[in-house]
């Protein structure tokens, strides 16, 4: 059963996915986009109305394996929006909601039995024998290969031998191109850190409706912060973090996706990627009015 007081197994999470499918048909499926190298399934929950003319919105979660309170918080917005879904406000039920918790399900299966603090996927480098993963959130076809990521397979921020050659990054975005979907915005969570970050990564430039996005981050800064305390900085990734090409963020903007924005959920590195359960319902309660700002903005466009 899922619940929102411990970090759950992938298996609970597809099991809590499939059974949300089951209980309302009208409005939830659930589809395997691919699989990853070990070949787990990667499971995408879609959640509509079926108006035609609704909005699309793509969230994912767990592209870092050890990033746990990305996919807990990424399940609760779900179960947030699929078990109210008739009470929900037009803002949300005016959306196609498309939610992928765990982009990296074999490395976030490795970090509850082996390696609680891998980053990686799983795939082996042909030729280094020692050193196994590629950071799929350098693995990204735009700007591939840039700054802030390594050719060298045993880096941690290791780019892969070519743009989307993981099976992961591959499934994510094929799925996103041929979607029928026209997405107005692409949430990707991640720990840790509290920054809202847009585009670009690859580099210190900024898209030119840099504005738009950082109006529409700080908004949603600011409903999080009304709603759970914490404080989210607010700006691009390269300007506020560091230069990383090859991130999913970047590729979706590229692709004409208007609001697509990284979520470094918290903390601000007290306990970093091994946050306490205790944190996991505030830190998704304040996200879900981080989403809910999200949706009121999209209807604007
Ligand atoms: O470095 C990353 O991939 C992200 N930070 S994390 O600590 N979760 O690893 C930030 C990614 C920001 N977006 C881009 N650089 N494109
Ligand atoms: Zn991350």
């Amino acid at each position: 059963r899922m619940t929102w007081k411990q970090y759950h197994r992938l298996e609970d999470i597809h099991g809590f996915m499939d059974y949300l499918a089951k209980t309302y048909p009208k409005i939830i499926s659930v589809n395997t986009i691919g699989k990853s190298y070990e070949g787990r399934d990667l499971k995408v929950l879609r959640i509509s109305d079926g108006k035609p003319t609704n909005k699309a919105v793509f969230i994912d979660g767990g592209i870092h394996a050890r990033e746990w309170i990305s996919p807990a918080t990424v399940t609760y917005l779900i179960n947030q929006i699929a078990e109210n879904f008739d009470e929900e406000s037009d803002d949300i039920k005016n959306i196609d909601w498309y939610i992928l918790p765990v982009v990296n399900p074999d490395g976030y299966e490795y970090t509850h039995v082996k390696d609680r603090l891998w980053r990686k996927n799983r795939k082996p480098t042909i030729g280094t024998r020692a050193c196994v993963g590629a950071d799929l959130n350098r693995n990204f076809g735009y700007r591939w290969g840039g700054k802030g990521a390594s050719s060298n397979p045993c880096s941690d921020i290791y780019r892969g031998a070519r743009a989307f050659s993981e099976p992961e990054s591959k499934a994510v975005s094929e799925f996103i191109k041929n979607s029928a979907a026209n997405f107005s915005a692409y949430l990707t969570y991640h720990s840790y850190g509290q920054y809202l970050l847009y585009p670009w990564g690859y580099d210190t430039a900024v898209p030119p409706d840099h504005k738009d996005l950082d109006i529409v981050g700080k908004s949603i800064a600011a409903a999080i912060e009304n709603t759970g305390g914490s404080k989210y900085s607010v700006g691009s990734s390269s300007g506020l973090l560091y230069p990383a090409s090859g991130g999913s963020d970047d590729w979706a903007k590229a692709q004409g996706i208007k609001y697509a924005f990284t979520i470094e959920l918290s903390d601000t590195g007290r306990y970093g990627f091994i946050l306490p359960t205790s944190f996991i319902e505030p830190v998704a309660r304040e996200s879900l009015a981080g989403v809910r700002v999200l949706a009121s903005q999209i209807h604007k466009l």
